[in-house]
């Protein structure tokens, strides 16, 4: 049945005469071949016959749980943990995970669905803002961007949803790389300085939960965490909030920093130049990059333009590589 003539419009990106109409078993091909045949052509070509090959539940159960425990034992010693995976840990595991494939990587994120802030461009507004030089990690990353000539100091990816999901899926496409989410970092891993000050206290790990656990230590009996032990610590939890800021806020409550510096009100300029320029070692074996920097330093917020965040986490890598290449 044809839509009815009054308000129908016309197809908005191809005219019917440049597609190329195929049927539906060509579209999706196997090798090649197109797979609708192949898939019904055991079913004598039709769905209605249509059949999974048999399982039983158990065989799911042990196919998820052996990977995530065997991954558990194997990262409990990991070379690097990234914790929070938005804009900025993505970023860092991403060069990290190019740079190089021999370490350990554990990213711990405390949502279901990582990411962080970097669904949408500021507001709900899908585009995202970067500004230059930051396209060239795009570039690097494959992933598409407009110019406008009356605006060269920037680029706009079409939908922030673009640039998370491509980054994503190239750092979890890494084998040297595992994502625990729904997981998280509720303290650090420490050990005492020789000159017994704490701020020469040095990080050597995490300290992880389920993250619905370390939501409700308090009204739960406690139980008990895991660890992972690595010497070196990336925290890019974002800027404060119930979770935010977390490495920032537990360093002053060790008394391994004296006190935050509290961020401060918008100012693009200022806040994009001192996020990537002050990524760094705040303490032996922790980086802090991202919007969580600004907690610690006092430094501006810079709103919804994102270039900082992934060259703060390609100097967040270049810190942590230094410690390896030693
Ligand atoms: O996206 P965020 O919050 O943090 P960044 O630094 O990667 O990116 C910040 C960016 O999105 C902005 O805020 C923009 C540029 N706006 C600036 C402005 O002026 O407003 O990601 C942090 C991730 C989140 O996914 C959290 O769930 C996670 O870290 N997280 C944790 N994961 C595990 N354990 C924790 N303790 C923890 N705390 C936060």
């Amino acid at each position: 049945m044809s839509p009815p003539a009054a308000i129908y419009e016309p197809a908005f990106v191809v005219t019917k005469t440049d597609l190329k109409v195929k049927p539906l078993s060509e579209v999706i091909t196997v090798n090649g071949e197109a797979s609708q045949v192949k898939l019904l052509e055991q079913f004598g070509g039709k769905w209605d016959s249509f059949k999974f090959a048999p399982i039983r539940e158990s065989q799911v159960s042990r196919a998820m749980t052996r990977r995530y425990f065997s991954d558990l034992d194997k990262y409990a010693e990991s070379d690097i943990v990234i914790i929070g995976a938005g804009s900025c840990g993505l970023s860092t595991a991403y060069v990290l995970g190019k740079a190089r494939p021999d370490l350990k990587i554990a990213i711990i994120e405390a949502n279901v669905s990582p990411g962080g802030g970097a669904w949408l461009g500021g507001q709900l507004f899908s585009a995202m803002i970067l500004r230059k030089p930051a396209d060239a990690f795009l570039n690097d990353l494959g992933v598409p961007f407009e110019e406008d000539p009356a605006n060269p100091s920037f680029v706009v990816v079409k939908h922030a949803a673009l640039l998370t999901s491509t980054l994503l899926s190239r750092v979890l496409s890494f084998p040297n790389i595992k994502l625990f989410n729904a997981t998280s970092v509720e303290d650090l891993i420490t050990r005492p300085a020789a000159t017994g000050n704490p701020q020469d206290t040095r990080i050597a790990g995490v300290v992880t939960n389920w993250t619905l656990v370390t939501l409700h230590h308090d009204d739960q009996s406690c139980m008990d965490p895991n660890t992972i032990n690595a010497p070196v610590v990336i925290s890019t939890t974002g800027h404060d909030g119930p979770f935010g800021a977390f490495s920032a806020k537990r360093l002053v409550s060790m008394a391994a920093v004296e006190k935050l510096g509290g961020m401060r009100g918008l100012d693009m300029n200022s806040a994009e130049d001192a996020i990537v320029k002050n990524t760094r070692e705040v303490t032996k074996g922790l980086i802090i990059g991202g919007m969580e920097l600004s907690e610690i330093d006092g430094s501006n917020r810079m709103g919804p333009t994102f270039g900082a965040m992934v060259l703060s986490g390609v100097k967040a890598a270049e810190e942590a590589l230094k410690v390896f290449d030693e």
